[in-house]
């Protein structure tokens, strides 16, 4: 038996579920912190836990280069190597290797690239990225794929989705069945909705344990994406966990609740608690912004994060011109905080199958503005 999905309730096209991995259940929809390095980064693991995120996401591309796929099967697998004893997906490499320009090359049956890092050479096939994950010990692995680039003509974007496909049906082959663990396809096919189906069609009937929609969030804004996912997840098996890759705000992360979408993955709350961006319930703020530098209030007084249980945007304020790692500690700590808190909130509210006004009270909220 592979991972399992279990539907447990339904508002309009938005569902609960929950799916139970080697490593425990994660209640959906869900949000995974980004551990691209095999660390959340400025959080230690328990305290990802205390946010209340029930996953994490690993990326093959950074840890097969260092410290190397088979140093962490020997240590143990990357739960034991980053002491996150939960549920981990990998991303397949390919999204992370594209984003290389002139250091990669694409052929027919894989992807040659040079590490950022030494300039050394790498290659990652189908085949070879269903293998580092394995090592990783991902408890969800990913096809590995080509993420189209946008904007794609429809020629182009076929013939990147049918490569896809190809590596798609390589990887299922590739990928050794074990007990918990599961392996995703992941939909490509730009905004073009025939190739969205073909797709969806040719991954259905290879078979998969769940299924992501990728190429989207590449720059065709929220309209196009919703639009996109409004045709497309209707496609997939009501099984089976559906993953919309490398998204987003909160907002389209709530949007995509609502077309059907239960897994999600984004750098925005860690990589913005970094750069002094902080997420809340009244939208936006930038910590870094001198109207914060003697306001004695928190970010968010009913958030729980120790950010805003013990600390004042003004300290925060000053950590962050200070350029102190406490600052970047503690806001990134508050953001993951918040993104659990809307997960959780639409949870709740697919169980009441209050879905919509929960929405409506979440975008009065975001558009108050902060206060
Ligand atoms: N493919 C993979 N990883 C991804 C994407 C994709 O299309 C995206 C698209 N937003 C993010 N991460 N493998
Ligand atoms: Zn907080």
């Amino acid at each position: 038996m592979s991972l399992s999905y279990e539907l447990l309730g339904s508002d309009g096209a938005a569902r609960r579920g929950r799916i139970t991995t080697a490593h425990g259940t994660i209640e959906t929809p869900a949000f995974m912190p980004v551990g691209t390095a095999g660390t959340v980064k400025a959080m230690l693991p328990q305290s990802v836990a205390e946010t209340g995120a029930e996953i994490v996401l690993g990326n093959t591309f950074h840890l097969m280069l260092r410290p190397g796929a088979e140093r962490v099967a020997a240590l143990g697998g990357l739960h034991k190597f980053m002491n996150w004893p939960g549920p981990i997906l990998t991303d397949s490499g390919g999204f992370q290797v594209m984003s290389l320009k002139e250091l990669r090359k694409l052929d027919p049956d894989g992807v040659t690239f040079r590490s950022p890092k030494d300039g050394s050479q790498h290659r990652l096939t189908p085949e070879s990225s269903i293998e580092i994950q394995r090592l990783l010990d991902a408890d969800i692995t990913m096809s590995f794929d080509e993420c189209t680039s946008w904007p794609a003509e429809e020629p182009e974007a076929a013939f990147s989705m049918r490569l896809s496909m190809k590596w798609a049906e390589r990887g299922r082959r590739a990928f050794v069945k074990r007990p918990g663990y599961g392996l995703f396809g992941i939909v490509q096919g730009s905004v073009f909705p025939e190739l969205r189906a073909e797709s969806a069609k040719a991954l259905i009937d290879i078979g998969f344990d769940g299924y992501a929609v990728g190429g989207l969030a590449v720059g065709e804004g929220q309209e196009l994406m919703f639009g996109t996912l409004d045709y497309t997840v209707p496609m997939l098996p009501a099984n089976r966990p559906r993953y919309l890759m490398g998204v987003g705000r909160p907002g389209d992360i709530v949007g995509a609740v609502k077309r059907g979408i239960d897994m999600f993955d984004c750098v925005m709350p860690t990589r913005s608690g970094r750069t002094a961006q902080g997420f809340t319930r009244r939208g936006e703020i930038n910590l870094r912004n001198a109207r914060h530098r003697d306001d004695p209030r928190p970010i968010d007084e009913h958030c729980a994060c120790p950010a805003c249980t013990h600390h004042s945007r003004a300290y925060l304020h000053h950590l962050i011109r200070a350029d102190e790692i406490l600052g970047a500690m503690l806001l990134t700590w508050h953001n993951l905080q918040y993104y659990q808190d809307v997960m959780r909130g639409l949870r709740g509210a697919i169980e009441s199958k209050t879905l919509d006004t929960w929405i409506a009270s979440f975008e009065r909220d975001q558009a108050l503005g902060d206060i």
